[in-house]
């Protein structure tokens, strides 16, 4: 499965090595797309998040099919909140994870709120990474899963785009990882965040990474 590609990308087209690629499919949890989770009490409309879920599907697919390795990620906490900085815990003088919800207690490990949606769920022996702040490299294995696999580039899909994605191609750019963002398979509750999300990673020549779709996505991994 070994052998140069190029996927379609701005600023530029992006050569990358499947072996030494991953997907990333961040935070696609039920308490960021479904009604009565983490998202929806912070006051967003998150049905704003759903379009990023078939195109992901899709993405999924073909990267199961071409053997890339697949990684899931999950903010969340213990059960005790012990890795929940005060200062994340409460904000504004309101407290809500950790509180009761319809889908259990609100970004808390083992939840239901806190799994991925059913249309994403990860397959056994696909690494799931449970992170307790908004970057998936912060006090996580994750680095190490990478570099012993040697990969190199990284597909991204997941939400919100400005927050969770966008804190963790920040990391990836910075560790010497090649970002490459799929447009359509990440979200935001805002547009105008989404927009300039995006416009963020491509600018000044690739600053944080790259932009892609998922059909480009598909095309380069078939
Ligand atoms: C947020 C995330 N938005 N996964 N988390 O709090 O982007």
């Amino acid at each position: 499965m070994t052998g140069l590609r190029t996927i379609e990308a701005r600023p530029f087209p992006l050569a990358f090595d499947r072996a030494g690629t991953a997907l990333m499919i961040i935070d696609m949890q039920r308490d960021f797309l479904e009604p009565g989770g983490f998202g929806e009490l912070l006051g967003n409309d998150v049905s704003q998040l759903r379009s990023a879920i078939a195109p992901t599907k899709r993405v999924l697919a073909a990267s199961r099919t071409a053997g890339l390795l697949v990684i899931h990620t999950r903010e969340g906490h213990r059960l005790d909140l012990t890795d929940c900085p005060p200062a994340k815990l409460t904000r504004g003088g309101v407290t809500f994870i950790g509180t009761q919800g319809p889908m259990g207690r609100i970004l808390v490990r083992g939840e239901r709120g806190h799994d991925i949606i059913d249309e994403l769920a990860p397959r056994p022996g696909e690494p799931v990474i449970d992170k307790p702040g908004k970057g998936a490299f912060y006090a996580t294995d994750l680095e190490l899963l990478l570099r012993s696999r040697a990969v190199k580039t990284l597909l991204v899909c997941g939400v919100t785009t400005e927050v969770c994605v966008h804190t963790t191609v920040r990391e990836a750019n910075d560790r010497g990882f090649e970002c490459v963002v799929l447009e359509d398979c990440v979200g935001s509750y805002f547009p105008e965040f989404q927009r300039v999300g995006i416009a963020m990673f491509e600018a000044q020549g690739a600053i944080f990474g790259w932009v892609s779709d998922s059909a480009s996505a598909v095309r380069a991994l078939s």
